[in-house]
């Protein structure tokens, strides 16, 4: 008999990546308690991880560099801390953190799989097993995987235009396309039900910016994930989308397997992130089921200060209760009264979200519609109503409401974050015997059953736990 896998798990240390792959990997940690794993991510991502989970016996965290320069600190933007860490790692730098992990594993077990995220693609060129974990949308990923013949027939100016670029760099408007944003991508298989506005593609620009960082990732790991890895996880469950996109998912990557919600491998009923502002105790005192507003942009987006205070008019409006997750910084652009909480809402920095989305007081959910928060209110059965702003959000927001109607989307002229609109919308996934809201907990039913022994995301996360451990003969 040989040796136990050593699994080297590689996050991509930034916004809800590195925890998003560290579900996965405690769930296959779990499964397989004699291999060893070696979850590696730079330092300040591992803190961020060890606050919020407990970490089993044999799933080490192992430092990896930032690839930083000596004239890179704190200030460093975000955009270019990222180029630093991707460029260190293609330039041998994973190769030689898969070396230290195997000299400091025990017995100096040698890493036998690379379990890393989708973004992280030089794993292929490790010289290991490599599998692969997409935490984006399915049929954004779909569209990478086309890129060049979406390029070719849309062309990248027509979803890029700099000059409508304002605010802030990741603004929706970055992307408005120009003539074609309203053509349905039929001619592109799988796809037919997104419009051209849809794709996920920043385009390249001189600047040199967050965009064309993305860009560049994506396109790389497009072009390795379907030659070069021997799975692909996806946070999705079997059955999930129409039998024409899983067809065409399955052929652009016969490799992938849906597994998620992720963050529902280790069970539904396991201890949620830690709660220090007490939302789940909050939301417990709630007399009403279904009553409460959920409202989280999740990590990156920040919405204009104008839409802000128009949602905190329109949540005033309904004279529902809300419960917003709002980073700190955005905190001042709100009004003190509604600070307050006067009208019975709750302002967090930060919510255990999957938890208050299964709790039985939350109705409906405002967000980003990151494909994280996207499965976590899907497994909750709460509807959403999506305002997109960048990468796979506007795919995302456009599944939700065109595949499966369990929302519905701001979207500019249409229908503008406006307190009036954002008032209606609620009201509205709110309402008893509301469609949305029917076919969000039907949602929440298939991913139930997906979780049963035997069934669809467990069955293929047996599949995939065996592509995790196989180890080739020296
Ligand atoms: C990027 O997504 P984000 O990190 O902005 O958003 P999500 O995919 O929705 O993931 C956010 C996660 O953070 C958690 C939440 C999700 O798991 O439960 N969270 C929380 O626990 N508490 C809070 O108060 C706020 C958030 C990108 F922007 C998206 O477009 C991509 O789809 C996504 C892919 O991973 O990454």
């Amino acid at each position: 008999m040989g040796s136990p896998p050593h699994v080297a798990v590689v996050a991509f240390p930034f916004s809800s990546y590195a925890p998003k792959l560290l579900a996965v990997a405690r769930a296959l940690a779990t499964a397989a308690p004699s291999a060893t794993f070696s979850f590696l991510s730079t330092a300040a991502s591992l803190d961020r991880l060890r606050a919020s989970a407990a970490i089993l016996g044999n799933l080490r965290f192992v430092e990896v560099s930032t690839g930083f320069g000596e004239d890179d600190d704190d200030d460093t933007p975000p955009w270019r801390r990222m180029e630093l860490f991707v460029n260190a790692a293609e330039a041998g730098g994973l190769k030689q953190s898969l070396e230290a992990a195997s000299a400091a594993a025990p017995g100096a077990a040698k890493v036998s799989c690379v379990v890393g995220d989708a973004f992280m693609s030089m794993a292929a060129d490790a010289g290991v097993t490599w599998v692969a974990v997409w935490t984006g949308g399915p049929c954004a990923l779909l569209a990478h995987l086309r890129g060049d013949a979406l390029r070719e027939d849309i062309g990248d100016q027509g979803m890029y235009d700099p000059s409508r670029r304002r605010r802030r760099e990741l603004s929706m408007d970055a992307f408005l396309p120009a003539s074609r944003g309203d053509e349905l991508l039929t001619s592109h298989r799988g796809l037919g039900s997104f419009r051209v506005r849809d794709l996920p593609f920043g385009g390249a620009n001189a600047s040199g910016d967050m965009h064309s960082v993305m860009d560049t990732l994506l396109k790389r790991m497009a072009q390795r994930l379907p030659v070069a890895a021997t799975a692909v996880a996806l946070n999705a469950f079997p059955g999930l989308f129409p039998p024409e996109i899983s067809a065409a998912l399955a052929d652009a990557l016969p490799n992938s397997l849906a597994i998620g919600p992720y963050h529902l491998l280790l069970g539904a009923a396991a201890p949620a992130a830690g709660d220090p502002h007490g939302c789940l105790a909050w939301l417990d005192r709630q007399p009403q089921r279904r009553s409460v507003v959920y409202v989280s942009f999740g990590t990156v987006a920040a919405p204009p200060p104008d839409e802000l205070r128009e949602l905190a008019a329109g949540l005033e409006a309904t004279g529902a209760p809300f419960l917003w997750s709002l980073r700190r910084e955005s905190w001042p652009l709100l009004s003190p009264g509604f600070m307050a909480a006067a009208k019975g809402g709750l302002v967090v920095p930060w919510a255990p979200q999957a938890a208050v989305l299964r709790h039985a007081a939350v109705g409906a959910f405002v967000a980003h519609s990151g494909w994280g928060s996207v499965a976590e209110g899907m497994a909750g059965g709460v509807p959403m109503a999506c305002r997109p702003f960048f990468g796979d959000q506007r795919m995302n927001a456009r599944a939700v409401e065109e595949l499966w109607g369990f929302g519905v989307s701001f979207e500019g002229g249409r229908r503008p974050v406006a307190r009036g609109s954002v008032a209606e919308v609620v009201a509205a996934l709110l309402a008893a015997g509301g469609e949305e809201g029917d076919r969000a907990r039907e949602l929440r039913a298939k991913v139930d059953e997906a979780f049963l022994p035997d069934r669809g995301s467990m069955n293929n996360f047996r599949k995939f736990l065996t592509r995790v451990l196989v180890v080739e003969p020296a």
